[in-house]
């Protein structure tokens, strides 16, 4: 005998409404679940035991597709492919929370439907006949349908949010990291471009880099993640998304930091506000190596000036590819040890707090995201 149509056990409230202009995602998710439903064709010896057969199999198809589905919309919100960047990234671009609220709701959904399937499928095998069954599908259909539903904000949240991260290229957790770090416009991208096998934009006016990225360079004994970043204001309470993704890149993901300073002017943010976001990262996380490098040495060079280089020139590279080298050490190895320095009372911080986990690492050691 032929499959009964899914028209026939769709619910029947959803026919009745006028289609949108685009399928949305609950009716794109239950096309294909009642789709799939629909093609179940058991073998059996008499028509009762195939009808039985084949409301059993409606009832488990469609739940199991519902349920792949919803696992698959959040696959890529959680560890390892979320670390601690990614979820304060989150939180900031979509409200703090709303990742865990979203992925709960979603876990609920996705339990209430195997225990609905559960319930149907025990009602299932005790109908007394096709009539039954078919009203037991229906209303299993219906109950589907309404569970997806109530979490069709969710799904659309968490499909924003995976469009959100797939925008940024994916740091590799545990791998050693080099953030690039400063002012907008003083030179991050041109420095990172020639540190690193990324291309990034380059241009004479700020904010040309919104997010960030990533390239690559060789350690010798590990490959090094450089990471490119929007450029910083340290402004408190008024950053941009930008600015935000920037400090958390430094605060949260770093396992060294090249701060990037520009004495030249041609920045248009002068060399002493500049130094002063420096001393404040410094001093609000005392545990992480920032590296301070001059650039633009081309255009102008301060006397005394540690670290210059020009990444128009090339002059100074090899000596900042030196200082940032000895910086990293192969995974597992014990890091020098440092004295500390005490330094001047910063200024109320619009700084990201430090994380006492990140506190508690190592000041050379490759720092890894949070699982
Ligand atoms: N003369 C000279 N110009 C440089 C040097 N490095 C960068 N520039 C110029 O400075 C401008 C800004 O460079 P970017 O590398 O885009 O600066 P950025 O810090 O990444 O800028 P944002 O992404 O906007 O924050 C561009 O016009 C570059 O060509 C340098 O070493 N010498
Ligand atoms: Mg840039």
């Amino acid at each position: 005998m032929a499959p009964r149509s899914r028209a026939a056990d769709a619910p029947r409230g959803r026919r009745a409404r006028a289609p949108p202009a685009e399928p949305s995602i609950t009716q794109e998710l239950l096309e294909t679940a009642f789709h799939r439903a629909s093609l179940a064709n058991p073998h059996g010896s008499s028509k009762p035991e195939r009808d039985r057969r084949r409301a059993q199999l409606k009832v488990v198809r469609a739940s199991a597709t519902v349920g792949r589905h919803l696992r698959l919309e959040v696959r890529d919100l959680r560890p390892p492919a979320v670390g601690e960047f990614e979820q304060e990234l989150l939180d900031r671009a979509f409200g703090p929370g709303t990742r865990e609220r979203s992925l709960a709701r979603l876990r609920r959904a996705e339990e209430r439907i195997r225990r609905t399937a559960t319930e149907a499928e025990r009602e299932v095998a005790r109908a007394a006949g096709s009539e039954e069954l078919g009203v037991l599908v229906r209303r299993f259909y219906g109950r589907l349908a309404s569970f997806v539903r109530e979490v069709e904000p969710d799904l659309a949240r968490a499909r924003a949010m995976r469009r959100f991260l797939k925008e940024r290229p994916r740091l590799e957790a545990g791998a050693p990291r080099l953030v690039v770090a400063g002012f907008p416009n003083v030179g991050k991208s041109s420095l990172v471009a020639r540190l690193s096998s990324a291309r990034p934009k380059v241009a004479p006016y700020p904010f040309t880099t919104v997010a960030i990225a990533v390239g690559h360079a060789d350690l010798g004994f590990d490959r090094l993640q450089v990471v490119d970043t929007p450029g910083m204001l340290g402004r408190s309470g008024r950053a941009n998304l930008a600015e935000t993704e920037a400090e958390l890149a430094v605060s949260r993901a770093a396992t060294v930091v090249l701060f990037v300073l520009d004495p030249s002017g041609s920045s248009g943010y002068p060399i002493e506000e500049q130094e002063r976001l420096l001393a404040r990262w410094r001093e609000e996380f005392p545990e992480l190596p920032i590296v301070a490098v001059e650039t633009k040495a081309d255009l102008a060079r301060r006397p005394g000036a540690t670290l210059a280089v020009s990444a128009k020139t090339g002059e100074g590279l090899e000596e900042l590819w030196g200082e940032i080298r000895q910086r990293f050490v192969p995974r597992g190895e014990l890091p020098p040890m440092e004295i500390a320095t005490v330094e001047e009372e910063p200024p109320a911080s619009s700084l990201p707090a430090p994380r006492r986990s990140s506190r508690a690492r190592s000041p050379r050691a490759p720092r890894e995201p949070a699982a």
